[in-house]
């Protein structure tokens, strides 16, 4: 989603504002642009295309300044057009970049209407601009710790002024932001990868935290105006997208990295222990008697599959929820949860805000599980492991969800153990098991071939159901997620069993149903919901496992993975189902890494 770069310094910063914008990229986002201040004033370039093309301008207009802001946009309040594009400017006095959405836009903007000021955009970022000019006192940095406090929703905003060329001034609150320090000149930035080869001297600010930069210092000031002492991290930021090599997509670099990822998020994994997930795990996990997972999306998914291990290894009753609905809902708190969000970037939005709802009803045992270590959700939570799925480009999650369910695995082999429910034996079956699992990813994988044959049938449909049962029921919700995402198909998933219960109806000749079907207990159970799908004609996509008794025959399509792999199978089962989105999507010509209205990091609410 939006991402914003700004610099005050000492040299030319445009090659600086628009490397940044070329990493946030990965975020996802519809419009892009740059101001900087030239000769006294306020310029600048916006493109509703790359930022390849904003480059492109730039350069044409020979732009270049000492002192600028930068922002890849994300539409939340108004189209993606280019005069919603951000920066936007108040009175040729104020530039400002906003990430995150103001919910009181409506009432000041009549407000400043009535005042005079001219809008422009239909966002809710202008006006922001115009109440920093309309509450301008001569000293930005005061001005926009006076304005913020008028703005109710989320925010992280650089702003600077034509008044006070030397100067940039941030904020944040519920979006993130960061300060690069360097030597002369400062920096701000949605996440420190932005300011890679720049500076990796990195803060992070806190939430209600307003910065002024200058050349030779920083002061930060917490909500209250009190000034914050803030440490200052080395962060080795890697660059992050890499090469695509013989890969069409990063989306398919990234099914393909999966054994990879995998052993990487297991790397120093010789025993199961909770010392695994931070310091405090321990007794943290002993007097824990129940487990909330808050996640959205894939993630969501993920926690959902790690409900049916959790409860089946570590016998503690887990409750999985939507980040979005529980941090609204009334629920009731119990302290003695374990609290877990699991989050690929670390800065979701939903995710951080269910994390503080839980806090602020004194569930303070939080654990997360996430692929970024310098990221709010990190910082914010008592104990996390990383994933080292490295950084994933493609808007569809791929390797950061099989590297999350290796990482909740673990979770619930070492909350067994703490709760004496993992003997020796079993600890030594797990741990060779999953150390395997990098090997049988690798030979899912060579199924692509079977699978691109599907794709060219699914990529004429409109409609696919997918069924699953027990722990692979996520893995069908996953795989239909996936199919929506990026083909555009409209997919829903269904627990099996469920089938008679409704979604029957939807069954004709013209419907493809996958199904995830594991040789597991409830495999004869899954024949008999794939066989009243057979009697109504629908068409049958089986992925089973080798020793499977399903085999093909007139509208049942089977593939057949390599081996059953027991507890550990959803973790196998979500790739082929990975690789059918994936050729769907390729066949039908959609854009795969940037799925039309979808953003990577999704930092607003
Ligand atoms: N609300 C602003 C910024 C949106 C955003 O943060 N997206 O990630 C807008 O619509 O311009």
């Amino acid at each position: 989603m939006c991402g914003i770069v700004g610099a005050v310094a000492q040299r030319n910063i445009t090659p600086i504002l628009l490397q940044g914008l070329k990493r946030l990229e990965y975020r996802g986002y519809d419009s892009c642009g740059v101001a900087l201040h030239v000769d006294g004033a306020l310029t600048r370039s916006r493109s509703t295309s790359r930022v390849a093309d904003l480059e492109s301008q730039v350069e044409k207009a020979g732009l270049s300044g000492f002192t600028g802001i930068a922002h890849t946009r994300w539409a939340t309040h108004g189209a993606p057009a280019s005069h919603n594009a951000h920066p936007h400017f108040s009175r040729e006095r104020i530039a400002l970049v906003h990430n995150g959405i103001i919910e009181n836009h409506d009432e000041l903007r009549a407000e400043l209407s009535a005042a005079g000021y001219v809008f422009e955009s239909q966002t809710d970022t202008e006006v922001i601009a115009h109440l920093v000019d309309s509450m301008y006192t001569g000293d930005l940095f005061e001005t926009v710790q006076q304005a913020v406090k008028r703005l109710h929703g989320a925010y992280a905003i650089a702003v600077f002024c034509r008044d006070e060329p030397h100067r940039v001034v941030g904020a944040r609150q519920g979006s993130p932001l960061i300060v690069g320090v360097g030597k002369g000149e400062n920096f701000l930035a949605s996440d420190a990868m932005a300011l890679a080869g720049t500076t990796d001297q990195i803060i992070y600010l806190e939430e209600g935290d307003v910065v002024d930069l200058q050349l030779q210092r920083y002061w930060i000031v917490d909500g209250s105006g009190r000034p914050a002492e803030r440490e200052v991290r080395t962060v080795h930021a890697h660059t992050g997208a890499a090469e695509l090599g013989p890969y069409r997509h990063y989306m398919q670099k990234e099914i393909f990295e999966q054994p990879r990822a995998i052993a990487d998020t297991l790397e120093g994994v010789t025993a199961v222990m909770p010392e695994l997930f931070g310091d405090k795990a321990y007794n943290i996990f002993k007097k824990i008697d129940s487990v909330l997972i808050l996640a959205c999306g894939t993630s969501f998914y993920a926690g959902v599959t790690a409900k049916y291990w959790i409860e089946a290894i570590a016998k503690i009753p887990v409750n999985v929820e939507i980040a979005s609905e529980y941090r609204y809902r009334e629920s009731v708190p119990n302290p003695n949860a374990l609290v877990v969000t699991i989050s690929q970037s670390g800065e979701t939005a939903d995710t951080l805000a269910a994390l503080k709802h839980a806090r602020s009803q004194d569930m303070l045992n939080t654990l997360t599980i996430c692929n970024v270590a310098t990221s709010a959700m990190v910082r914010e939570c008592k104990l996390a492991y990383i994933t080292h799925a490295g950084v994933e480009v493609g808007v569809a999650s791929t390797k950061a969800f099989t590297t999350q369910l290796t990482a909740l695995f673990l979770l619930a082999l070492s909350l067994a153990q703490v709760r004496g429910r993992l003997s020796e034996e079993e600890e030594a079956a797990h741990l060779k098991a999953m150390r395997h699992l990098p090997a049988a990813v690798t030979a899912v994988l060579a199924l692509e071939p079977q699978i691109i044959a599907w794709a060219e049938e699914f990529s004429r449909k409109e409609n696919a159901l997918f069924l699953g049962r027990g722990m692979h029921y996520p893995i069908a919700l996953e795989g239909a997620l996936k199919l929506k995402e990026i083909s555009y198909i409209h997919a829903e998933a269904y627990p099996a069993g469920e089938l008679k219960h409704g979604p029957l109806a939807l069954v004709t000749q013209e419907m493809p149903v996958v199904t995830v079907a594991p040789n597991d207990a409830l495999i004869e159970k899954l024949k008999s919901n794939m066989q009243e799908v057979r009697a109504r004609g629908g068409q049958l996509y089986v992925f089973a496992d080798a020793d499977s008794r399903i085999s093909s025959s007139e509208g049942v399509h089977v593939i057949r993975l390599p081996e059953h792999y027991g507890m550990l199978s959803p973790i196998l089962h979500v790739v082929p189902l990975q690789m059918l989105a994936y050729h769907t999507a390729l066949a039908r010509g959609t854009d795969v890494d940037k799925p039309r209205n979808l953003a990577k990091s999704v930092t607003v609410e």
